[in-house]
């Protein structure tokens, strides 16, 4: 009886100590957000203790484009990556460059650019692999806050949960002492002092060690919630921008597989490195009723964190690559294979086939500061320079440009269009024209374009239907490329990009065609390629329409088969539709 009551006494006293050298500890912890704004996590937002979630401070917001409705994510404390706002600026076409960024500290992403012999994990498509200076984005962002000194080094001490290093737990005197001093000598009952010392040791170690561990396990379940905890703004736009999207007759695949199970289970969802939430992926889709798709990644995370979301839509566009499937290794096959797609030079105006890539340590665009972007576009432009032969060209930056040459360069279907409202919406149009630009050999049969959607597409056309010559000029420039740029790769999902749409081959293989008869029912000959698998759009590219009869048609699926399969799919199916509009 009496040994319970000091034991109970001791672990009293035990408590008050652990208490006071948690809260002596505070300010060591705080420490860790010093590289961070100090502004309070927003009201409406739990904030774990003891990792509180910051918002960035506006004149320390690095990478904040203009918005309406500007809505700042919470970021995790150490991770000093570039803050994102969650609400896309809603630019003319060119958006003003909004405050020039601080260097970014990290410049995480993904996963080194796979050869056959040494692929890169399945379960981790979007692990950041920070550049060599930067320190690892992914590890302090699961661990933002250090623990206290006292739980990391001394009570947690390898795995034996001792309590070496923290005298105050050892020091048994020290309690018998309190104890002694509360009662008169004579009271003191007739214990074994040896065994008691023994029980209380151990009664005493296994309190404090439960009590240790409570504490770590609080502290991590706050580092879990922030990377689960979502900006109540965010949470308010996605259930507004859900429910008009629902009472819509929106044909996108967003609509089709949003549903409110999956929805519920996504909106608090951030990702790890660049806390991007449910509203980053879908806020395109939710702008634009009329979009196909309606989401893009806005991180490689995204493809982990929000799987209930992408894998069906990657399923239904890319006609059925399943969640379990794996896309197959990069192969162009033999590049002597394909000849012209309309020999008979009636058909074909021109043709075409890009790849997309993204370059290795660099996130997508809606996550880029201004820096990055100048940085990119100095090595693509710097590395395409030493490109020889037929692919010696030169590069000529969107900044400065003049008006008359762009739009010509866009009239002649070399250049991306500017100010397409889908990709703004996503995010992805922020500091334009900076770091932006296109780089071309002489006769413009070799293109490149930088940090449009994605940061490379590498293009090869010509006039004509020569798939074979085309074909081979794309391969020879990738291979050249790829000896000098790092791309990012996932052994599941292929080669990362932006939008669902294009991941994996990457390859979109398109003639410009004109079939009067089949087209003078866009239903039917949308229907008839379709059985191809291929896909119809307008003259200038997608969301646009047909003048003059052109219609720009291609492979659809770009994941689930080679690169050589892809464009043999286009290929074929080509070859099918002149043979049907010859038989009209
Ligand atoms: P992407 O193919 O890069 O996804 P778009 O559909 O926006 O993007 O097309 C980009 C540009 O490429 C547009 O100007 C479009 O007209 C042009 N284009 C696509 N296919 C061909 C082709 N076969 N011949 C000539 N221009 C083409
Ligand atoms: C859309 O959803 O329509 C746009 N975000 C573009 C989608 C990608 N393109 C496509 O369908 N191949």
């Amino acid at each position: 009886m009496f040994a319970l009551w000091y034991l109970t006494f001791a672990v009293d006293e035990i408590r008050k100590r652990l208490a006071w050298l948690f809260s002596s500890n505070k300010p060591a912890a705080q420490k860790a957000l010093d590289n961070k704004p100090a502004t309070p996590a927003p009201a409406a937002a739990p904030a774990p203790a003891p990792a509180p979630t910051v918002k960035p401070s506006p004149a320390a917001a690095p990478a904040k484009p203009s918005s309406p409705a500007p809505s700042p994510k919470p970021v995790a404390a150490t991770v000093a990556e570039p803050p994102k706002p969650v609400t896309p600026p809603k630019p003319a076409v060119v958006q003003p460059a909004p405050t020039p960024a601080p260097a970014p500290v990290v410049a995480p992403t993904v996963v080194p650019k796979p050869t056959p012999a040494a692929p890169s994990s399945p379960a981790a498509p979007n692990t950041p692999t920070a550049p060599s200076t930067p320190p690892k984005a992914a590890d302090s962002a699961k661990m933002p806050i250090p623990l206290p000194k006292s739980l990391t080094e001394a009570n947690t001490n390898g795995n034996d949960n001792s309590t070496n290093g923290n005298a105050a737990l050892n020091d048994v005197s020290l309690d018998k002492k309190l104890f002694d001093a509360k009662l008169p000598a004579s009271k003191v009952p007739k214990v074994d002092q040896e065994q008691l010392k023994d029980a209380s040791k151990d009664f005493i170690h296994g309190e404090a060690n439960a009590f240790v561990q409570s504490i770590k396990e609080a502290q991590q379940a706050g580092y879990r919630k922030q990377d689960t905890m979502v900006d109540a703004a965010v949470l308010a736009k996605l259930e507004e921008g859900y429910a008009k999207l629902a009472a819509s007759d929106s044909k996108s695949l967003l609509k089709k597989y949003l549903t409110k199970e999956v929805f519920d289970n996504l909106k608090n969802k951030v990702t790890p490195t660049f806390k991007s939430t449910l509203l980053d992926v879908i806020q395109s889709g939710l702008e634009n009723h009329d979009s196909g798709v309606g989401i893009y990644a806005p991180d490689a995370e995204a493809y982990t964190v929000f799987a209930d979301l992408f894998d069906p839509i990657i399923e239904d566009y890319h006609g059925g690559f399943k969640k379990t499937d794996k896309h197959p290794a990069s192969d162009f096959g033999d590049v002597n294979s394909f000849g012209n797609v309309d020999p008979t030079n009636e058909y074909v105006i021109s043709t075409r086939v890009r790849c997309g890539r993204s370059m290795q340590g660099y996130p997508f665009n809606p996550c880029l500061t201004e820096a990055q972007y100048k940085e990119m576009e100095e090595k693509v432009s710097s590395t395409l320079s030493s490109l020889e032969g037929e692919l010696k060209g030169k590069f000529y930056p969107l900044t400065g440009m003049e008006k008359a040459v762009q739009q010509q360069l866009i009239d002649d279907h070399f250049l991306f269009k500017e100010g397409d409202r889908f990709l703004q919406a996503a995010n992805a149009c922020r500091f334009w024209p900076t770091g932006r630009g296109i780089y071309h050999n002489d006769n413009k049969r070799f293109l490149v374009w930088c940090n449009e959607e994605d940061h490379l597409r590498i293009i090869s056309m010509q006039q004509g239907g020569d798939l074979g010559e085309i074909y081979r000029r794309l391969v020879t420039a990738v291979n050249e490329i790829e000896k000098r740029i790092p791309f990012s790769h996932d052994d599941r999902l292929g080669f990362l990009t932006f939008c669902p749409t294009n991941l994996g081959t990457t390859i979109r293989a398109s003639v410009h065609i004109k079939v009067p008869k089949l087209a003078s029912n866009k239903a039917k000959l949308e229907e008839v390629a379709a059985k191809y698998n291929l896909q119809v759009r307008g003259t200038r590219g997608e969301h646009t329409e047909a003048e003059g009869g052109v219609y720009d048609i291609s492979n659809k699926r770009r994941m689930g088969l080679t690169e050589y399969q892809a464009v043999k799919e286009m290929y074929d199916g080509i070859t099918e539709l002149i043979k049907l509009e010859k038989s009209l």
